[in-house]
């Protein structure tokens, strides 16, 4: 890791300076160029007013510079950053610098953020940022600033890509078009903090936002950017005269819908990602996932149409037992979706998962850095912990072996080439990653047979 070179200094030295930073959990070597920025920062940078200068410290590709002379500093952190954050701020503060929280752990738990922020910020940025950035100046600094979350519009500046420069990055082109979700998953922080209903941004000011992209490779990050298919369609008819590739993510019942299959593929979507979440049981058929087709024939659109689809599973909930790992991977031999992803349930504070495991003595401790789906947090109800880590690991190891890949890619209809690719990288991730060092006991590396006798030959 390098310290910030002295090109991305603010130019002029007489505006107020705000450092924004996107703390690391841990370093990563050349992978770091596969990742995306933080767009949560890029855009509390476009909210600041012109007349401070913001620099912006990406762990991932740079030390923090911890010795320099700013105004302020603002640091995001979702839940596993949470601890790197603190540690941060404590720095800062220890030199007198005001330091700001913001982000989805700041947000569900203020009261311990404040234990390392002189002010939190609680919800979106964009309606209270400035208010804040006066306060500080004026000296009086509030402990919180709360956004809640209402209406089915969303209104953003244009995030502020230019601070990103300097750093190698997937693509630094990510937007939001819309924020917010009816749905409510127990194990998700997304109804409770950015509101139940889709808030949308105007079409044509996304599509304006589009049209100064350079590059090819666009990333949507909303949570379902198909969830309100009515609002969706303009959006994608408009993109689908700008030449962009794409991927994003959505609940799989849009493909319920032809023509919305087909305004996607127009619209340059290359891949997405969806949560079909568990094989059966409650989860199987909530809402967002149980449909009047099955979810062989949703997947089966979606690929016929050219698209790379993603789906991801998690296990660990109450109605799992310990033959969850090996229907979920015979259930994917059926569905046939292009990429499996396997997730560890985790009970991120702020859910109702978190309050009933919390409520239930079940939670094994609130490490947040180990709060990341890669590993137990807390004791399930039908199998140990360590069968459920093993269980995971063994599961991914199987989809991603070479026969699972070969057969999953020539099943599709069209995109060869698109799904083994991210086939391959997918299975690097599994095999090359040090897997035990997230186990909770016992690191022996199962298969699948060791599990559910069942398994089928290599
Ligand atoms: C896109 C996305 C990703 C992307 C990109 C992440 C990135 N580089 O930033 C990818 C796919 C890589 C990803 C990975 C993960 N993600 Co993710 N991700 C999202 C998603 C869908 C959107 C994030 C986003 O950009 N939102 C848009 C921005 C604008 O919103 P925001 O971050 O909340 O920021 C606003 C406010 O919070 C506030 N704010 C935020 N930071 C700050 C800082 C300051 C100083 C201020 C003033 C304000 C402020 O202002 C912002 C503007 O309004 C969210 C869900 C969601 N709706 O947010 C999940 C979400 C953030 N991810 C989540 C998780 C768990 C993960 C993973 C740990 C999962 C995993 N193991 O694979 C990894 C961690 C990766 C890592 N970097 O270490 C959880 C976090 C839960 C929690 N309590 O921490 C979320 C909330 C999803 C969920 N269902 O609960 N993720
Ligand atoms: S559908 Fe997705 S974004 Fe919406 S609440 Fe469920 S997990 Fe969260």
């Amino acid at each position: 890791m390098n310290v910030l070179p002295d090109t991305r200094q603010p130019v002029r030295t007489d505006r107020p300076r705000l450092l924004l930073v996107y703390p690391a959990t841990h370093k990563l070597g050349w992978v770091r160029r596969f990742q995306l920025p933080s767009f949560s920062l890029t855009l509390v940078a476009a909210s600041t007013p012109p007349e401070w200068d913001v620099v912006l410290a990406d762990e991932l590709h740079e030390d923090i510079p911890f010795e320099r002379a700013f105004d302020a500093v603002g640091i995001t952190a979702m839940t596993h950053q949470a601890v790197r954050a603190y540690q941060i701020a404590d720095r800062f503060r220890a030199r007198g610098i005001p330091v700001v929280m913001g982000g989805m752990h700041a947000t569900v738990l203020p009261d311990e953020a404040l234990e390392h922020a002189d002010t939190v910020v609680i919800g979106e940025a964009e309606p209270v940022w400035v208010r804040l950035l006066n306060d500080l100046k004026a000296g009086q600094l509030e402990q919180r600033y709360s956004s809640v979350p209402s209406g089915d519009t969303l209104v953003t500046p244009w995030a502020r890509r230019e601070i990103l420069a300097g750093r190698k990055y997937l693509t630094t082109q990510t937007l939001q078009a819309s924020r917010g979700c009816p749905y409510d998953c127990p194990f998700c922080t997304v109804t409770p903090y950015f509101g139940r209903s889709f808030r949308y941004r105007d079409p044509e000011d996304i599509l304006a936002e589009m049209r100064t992209f350079d590059r090819k490779l666009t990333v949507l990050l909303d949570d379902n950017i198909l969830g309100d298919p009515e609002r969706a369609k303009p959006i994608l008819k408009g993109m689908a005269g700008l030449g962009l590739r794409w991927g994003g993510q959505a609940n799989l019942r849009f493909a319920e819908d032809p023509e919305l299959v087909e305004l996607l593929a127009q619209s340059g979507c290359i891949g997405i990602f969806v949560g079909l979440e568990s094989v059966a049981g409650a989860h199987a058929n909530h809402p967002k996932t149980g449909s009047r087709y099955s979810q062989a024939d949703l997947i089966k659109r979606v690929r016929d149409a050219g698209i790379v689809l993603e789906a991801s599973m998690i296990f660990g909930f109450d109605d799992h037992d310990e033959s969850v790992f090996e229907s979920t991977i015979r259930y994917l031999e059926d569905c046939r979706p292009s990429i499996p992803t396997f997730n560890i349930l985790t009970p991120y504070p702020g859910t109702a998962l978190f309050r009933q495991f919390e409520a239930e003595g079940r939670l094994l401790h609130k490490d947040w850095q180990r709060y990341d789906h890669s590993q137990v947090v807390f004791r399930p109800k039908q199998m140990t912990a360590e069968r459920l880590y093993q269980g995971w690991v063994a599961a991914r190891r199987e989809v991603y072996r070479w026969p699972s890949i070969f057969s999953r890619v020539m099943s599709g209809s069209s995109s060869y080439f698109t799904n083994f690719a991210y086939n391959v990288l997918r299975r690097g991730g599994v095999y090359g990653e040090d897997v035990c060092s997230h186990a909770p006991q016992n690191n022996q590396q199962l298969q699948l047979g060791d599990i559910q006798t069942n398994t089928r030959g290599a």
